[in-house]
């Protein structure tokens, strides 16, 4: 009663806060998070081509099957991007200074695009091993909040890009008071202990992560002028990010102290959803990463469970295509479903983690789609070794890799110790 009457007293400002409230929390109301009550539905079967004939071998997978599988999630779901880009140039900003105790070689790279007046730099930090003999492998990761925000090392660049608002402060700009406010996410250390070198970009030198009209960021520098209708299958801020990253791949290939046929992409949450779209478009990534991505990720939209595609899509409409909202509140009618992304991946190894606490992006779904995507790895010869969601904390490594962590929402030592065993399997 009481909260009743004051949200009519003071009505603009409560409502505003209330819907504050439920916008962050991490399961919003409204939802399905109870198992039983998902109801049937029926996966497209990925080796079942267009024209209803069978997929039997690798090389059908390979010419025909996949290509057609790989347009229409350009076409359906995250969008066409550019390839590369006229004129791109790596700039060493910074250039194997000793770092973290003596344990790192710190270099800092500036990917500049464009010229003149239409120019974008994309800045990747990168620690490699001092301890190894090169070239090494290593993981490619995509941040948050900035480079600056992974390590408390106090040499790494702040981005000077939009940031998202944080700690009550909204002009869009990173602060020194941010450095290592994200390093619980990135156990830098961990990786380079392992023999592994450890790359990351900030998502918003990218795209910044906001529906603009694709103005800014990549949309803005590759679009010109003229385009200014934008096409149902035009790419979103997701293909934005993993176009991104390939520009980070084509730093990392220049050099000869980087093993870049063994690079692993790895990104959390949306930027798990980055991560394999970023591996479905780029083979040259050796290993795919995604931790907690869920809907748009790897849950299966079907199962509407949690995050539904109507709600992606109006939270966040510069993620995806404009054609993926004729999905809303009708994901059977799409001609894919999120086990196809896995399968892109195939047969390069793939791992998916998802959160007990994190029934938001189903982690069930997630599960499953790793399942709906076996049959693709089977081809190949591999089989995923398990058939149920395995329980808390007991991880599953095969080619396809997947664990179900305790806790919520976030990257933590957990899910980094699980990937690095997973790297050592396939790379080492
Ligand atoms: C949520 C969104 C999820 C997930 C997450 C994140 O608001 O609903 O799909 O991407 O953000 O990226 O943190």
């Amino acid at each position: 009663m009481f909260t009743y009457q004051l949200i009519r007293s003071e009505c603009g400002f409560f409502v505003l806060f209330f819907l504050a409230l439920v916008m962050t929390s991490a399961q919003p109301k409204g939802y399905l998070y109870d198992e039983q009550k998902v109801r049937s539905y029926t996966l497209p079967n990925p080796l079942v081509c267009i024209d209803g004939s069978a997929v039997k071998d690798t090389k059908v997978w390979r010419q025909k099957r996949r290509p057609e599988i790989l347009r229409l999630f350009e076409n359906e779901v995250y969008g066409r991007a550019p390839g590369k880009p006229e004129h791109m140039e790596f700039l060493e900003i910074e250039k194997d200074t000793i770092a973290l105790k003596g344990m790192a070689k710190r270099k800092q790279i500036a990917i500049k695009l464009g010229k003149g007046d239409k120019e974008l730099v994309i800045n990747l930090l990168i620690y490699s091993p001092t301890k190894t003999n090169a070239p090494v492998p290593g993981f490619l990761t995509v941040n948050f909040h900035g480079n600056h925000t992974v390590h408390l090392d106090p040499a790494i660049k702040i981005t000077e890009s939009w940031v998202r608002n944080r700690n009550g402060i909204s002009d869009n700009r990173a602060r020194p008071e941010d450095r290592g406010s994200s390093s619980s996410r990135w156990a830098i250390e961990e990786i380079l202990e392992n023999g592994y070198t450890f790359a990351t970009v900030y998502y918003g030198d990218i795209d910044p992560d906001f529906d603009d009209g694709y103005l800014n960021g990549v949309h803005g520098l590759l679009t010109s002028s003229k385009e200014i209708k934008r096409k149902p299958t035009d790419w979103g801020s997701i293909a934005a990010w993993a176009w991104g990253l390939s520009r980070c791949m084509d730093y990392l290939e220049t050099n000869p102290e980087i093993d870049s046929e063994k690079i692993a992409v790895m990104g959390h949450s949306r930027l798990g959803k980055t991560s394999l779209w970023a591996g479905a478009v780029d083979s040259r990534f050796a290993m795919i990463i995604s931790n907690n991505s869920g809907c748009g990720g790897a849950a299966l939209s079907r199962r509407k469970f949690g995050e539904t595609v109507k709600r992606i899509n109006t939270s966040f409409p510069h993620w995806f295509c404009d054609n993926y909202k004729k999905f809303n509140d009708n994901e059977d009618r799409c001609p894919v479903d999120q086990h196809m992304l896995i399968a892109l991946a195939a047969p390069r190894p793939v791992y998916i983690a998802s959160a007990e606490g994190d029934l938001w992006a189903d982690p069930r779904g997630e599960f499953l789609s790793t399942l709906g995507a076996e049959p693709v790895y089977k081809l190949f010869g591999y089989e995923m070794g398990a058939n149920e969601q395995p329980s808390a904390n007991q991880p599953i490594h095969g080619r396809i890799g997947y664990h179900l962590r305790r806790g919520k929402h976030d990257v933590t030592i957990y899910d980094w110790e699980q990937y690095l065993r997973f790297a050592d399997l396939h790379f080492k």
